[in-house]
């Protein structure tokens, strides 16, 4: 009779702390992404700024903060781009990373990470650029977990070619434009 009346204590306290922790994730950070460096909200207050980044979002094309500023992180065609995202709250479901030529438009998968939320921490990968070089264009970090949650972190990034073939003829040309 004891036994049975000490388990069913039990069981209660774990129900009220899966309940606990349930209501906790829906409202606390789940992760961020810190490679390349991302746009966050235009906000005074920087915990909600960075709280905004990690919490789920509803918001396109790139969730909450998305649509403030952040710095531009210059890579060479096809370079091997290091992209990083933190989890701090795990929920399994797929991520992946996406590319912008411009305008945050026709975002296109350009790696696909896997299971994102199995476990906190850090999920790490290299990721090929495109070729083309682009002045304005955007990496996308997205994660959808099992719970119908949807993360969006954007990063501003530019493709600049150090020595473009089509524009060595011209070097003669542009030198005589410059002011310096
Ligand atoms: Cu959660």
């Amino acid at each position: 009779m004891y036994q049975s009346k000490k388990s069913l204590s039990f069981s209660q306290i774990v129900f009220v702390l899966a309940f606990l922790i349930g209501l906790v994730s829906q409202v606390s950070a789940h992760g961020i992404f810190l490679a390349p460096p991302i746009r966050l909200a235009h906000e005074k207050d920087n915990a909600k700024k960075i709280m905004l980044a990690n919490d789920p979002t509803t918001e396109m094309p790139c969730g909450a903060g998305g649509n403030g500023s952040g710095p531009v992180t210059t890579y060479m065609p096809g370079e091997e781009m290091l992209v990083a995202y933190n989890v701090t709250i795990p929920h399994p479901g797929p991520c992946k990373i996406e590319f912008s030529k411009k305008d945050d438009k026709h975002f296109m998968p350009i790696m696909e990470l896997g299971e994102c939320g199995a476990q906190t921490g850090l999920v790490t990968s290299f990721v090929t650029l495109p070729h083309e070089p682009c002045d304005e264009c955007t990496i996308r970090f997205s994660w959808n977990d099992n719970l119908g949650n949807w993360y969006l972190n954007c990063a501003n990034i530019q493709i600049v070619d150090p020595m473009p073939m089509h524009k060595r003829r011209r070097s003669s040309t542009r030198k005589s434009r410059r002011n310096n």
